[in-house]
């Protein structure tokens, strides 16, 4: 299926690449909208740029409760290790998806019309005691750096994906020491 209603991407495709025996998704990416998908399409393009399969999937905690729940519950038997909520409004998707795994759940809000993201954001931070949900930032800076995190996270028990990252760091320093102004 195309778009992001059931998306597998960044299967290795080099010998040396710490996922490359990792067939199956390594990170569910869910999102509350297609509307969502321009924001998050920056997490998949980040997590490809690692080499790390995942997949994106559109589902909804309040339009589709059932959906959410059962990839929640079945995401640690699919083979999935951290999962990425994004929401925008009323965004309870990640604390919905928290409440039925206990895999590390990462929450994207996604900016609002009416309230520019702020509500996305209390919405996704404020959860009660008991399930916890890592917020990101509103928008596309929240999607990148959830990939990061994810990509962080897997790096814990894959030493070349910890290598990639220093190398991501490096590069990204190098460019700053490298910026002449006009
Ligand atoms: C949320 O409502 C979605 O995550 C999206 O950010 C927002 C608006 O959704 P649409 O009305 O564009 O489908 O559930």
């Amino acid at each position: 299926m195309a778009g992001p209603m059931a998306k597998a991407k960044g299967r290795s495709k080099t010998k040396s690449s710490p996922t490359k025996q990792d067939s199956k998704p390594l990170v569910g990416i869910a999102m509350g909208s297609q509307s969502d998908w321009d924001t998050m399409k920056n997490a998949s393009d980040t997590l490809t740029q690692f080499g790390v399969p995942h997949v994106s999937r559109v589902m909804s905690a309040h339009r589709s409760p059932s959906l959410a729940s059962e990839f929640a519950s079945t995401a640690e038997a699919q083979g999935l290790e951290v999962i990425i909520g994004a929401a925008g409004g009323a965004a309870h998707l990640a604390g919905v998806l928290a409440a039925h795994t206990t895999l590390p759940v990462l929450g994207v809000p996604m900016k609002s019309d009416a309230l520019h993201g702020l509500d996305s954001l209390l919405s996704t931070v404020q959860m009660p005691g008991g399930i916890p949900v890592a917020s990101l930032a509103i928008g596309k800076p929240g999607a990148v750096n959830a990939a990061l995190f994810a990509v962080s996270i897997l790096a814990n028990s894959r030493p070349e994906l910890r290598a990639k990252l220093h190398r991501f760091r490096d590069a990204q320093e190098a460019k700053i020491r490298a910026t002449v102004l006009s």
